[in-house]
């Protein structure tokens, strides 16, 4: 019985499922200049400062800083100006790679 209650619920989950939908991508710039960090940069989106707006956090490979870009408009339509790098005690934060 349990048997068939699985194979019940995973045929409807088949034949119900929405394939994904992805948006397309975009470059998302700093000051009217695309964000390039090489590769593996990490970006995080989060209200960082508590403003009520999504800001970005990006994790750079190269040299390990962590950058903070925080959004000077809206969700919708985020605009960043200028970033700072992230510290702790003063001290840039940098996370060794490999
Ligand atoms: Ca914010």
């Amino acid at each position: 019985m349990r048997f068939l209650l699985i194979v019940a619920l995973i045929t409807a989950g088949l034949c119900f499922a929405q394939p994904p939908a992805y948006l397309s991508y975009y470059y998302q710039e700093c000051a009217g200049t695309v964000i390039d960090v090489g590769y593996y940069g990490a970006p995080c989106v989060a209200d960082w400062n508590g403003d009520g707006e999504k800001d970005m956090v990006l994790g750079i490979f190269t040299g390990g800083n962590i950058r903070f870009y925080e959004n000077e408009n809206t969700n919708d339509s985020p605009v960043f100006n200028s970033y700072t790098t992230l510290k702790a005690d003063g001290t840039t934060i940098v996370l060794p790679s490999g």
